[in-house]
């Protein structure tokens, strides 16, 4: 009779473990597209993502992913999809946290950030920006936008079909923003998380300027996502999920346990409850 009562426990730690996790207390969920419905992104989830049509799309993630995602392709247009978050960054914030998990199919020309002008323009309502040229050399690189110039990561940077989770802490106050990146498919860590260091800034340089000052008495309220055009076009896929903000901090926790941290847990929870029962 008392193997019931830890089978029922057994269960319930699996069921624990194994289940889509909370977020973090402070981070706040914009989307993981698991709720949407395959088809066009514009008009779904309180999504804008109109520059040209319908070329921003919810699918099925491809392997290492969860749940549905965004999908853009590249167009000999340029394409937008943003989002406001449920509550602006206050003006007089000092570190605010956007995660984000982006993945490539072939080469892209992406931007993703925040803004607080999100349909004023194309690229320079960006503040935070992330980017990717693809058409340019090094094609398989990650840039990021400090003021006036991207600052390239380097080749390899941004790895084909994989899987990237990516912090932008912003200091809103300062105009500025850090960047930390880890990659790896869920489960399959590939690369620790890195606080990327500005390659020209020197050592010890982590501190990127927003890309504009327009408007900066408007507080930042969305996370953004471009797909630029180039010519001839790029038409690799360029894929995002899993978008959250932390207005309130530094956040450097990830806000997505991945399965094999679940898995982790739950056979240690296993081996806790088998020892328990061998008492
Ligand atoms: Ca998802
Ligand atoms: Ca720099
Ligand atoms: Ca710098």
């Amino acid at each position: 009779m008392k193997r019931i009562p830890a089978i029922s426990a057994l269960a319930a730690a699996f069921a624990a473990a194994f289940s889509h996790q909370p977020a973090q207390a402070a981070f706040v969920l914009i989307d993981n597209f698991d709720s949407l419905v395959p088809g066009a992104l514009h008009n779904q989830g309180g999504w804008v993502a109109n520059d040209s049509g319908t070329n921003w799309s919810v699918a099925p993630s491809p392997a290492g992913g969860q749940g549905n995602v965004a999908v853009s392709t590249g167009l000999t247009v340029t394409q937008r999809a943003y989002k406001l978050f449920p509550q602006a960054i206050p003006l007089d914030s000092t570190a605010a946290t956007l995660f984000f998990r982006v993945y490539r199919s072939g080469p892209v020309n992406l931007s993703a950030g925040v803004t607080n002008n999100p349909s004023g323009g194309l690229f320079d309502l960006y503040k935070t920006q992330l980017n990717a040229q693809h058409n340019l050399t090094p094609t398989d690189s990650f840039k990021v936008r400090d003021a006036s110039a991207f600052d390239d990561l380097g080749a390899g940077s941004f790895a084909n079909e994989t899987w990237y989770n990516v912090w932008q802490v912003i200091n809103w106050s300062a105009k500025t923003y850090e960047i930390w990146i880890d990659a790896g498919n869920f489960g399959e860590p590939v690369l620790a998380q890195t606080h990327i260091l500005d390659p020209n800034g020197g050592a010890g340089d982590f501190t990127f300027a927003f890309r504009n000052t327009l408007l900066d008495s408007n507080p930042l309220n969305a996370a953004i996502f471009t797909y630029g055009n180039t010519t001839p076009a790029l038409t690799g896929q360029f894929i995002i999920d899993d978008i959250y903000i932390d207005i309130a901090g530094a956040n450097l926790n990830n806000p997505v346990p991945e399965p094999g941290t679940a898995i982790l847990g739950g056979a240690g929870l296993l081996g806790l409850l088998m020892r328990r029962r061998r008492k």
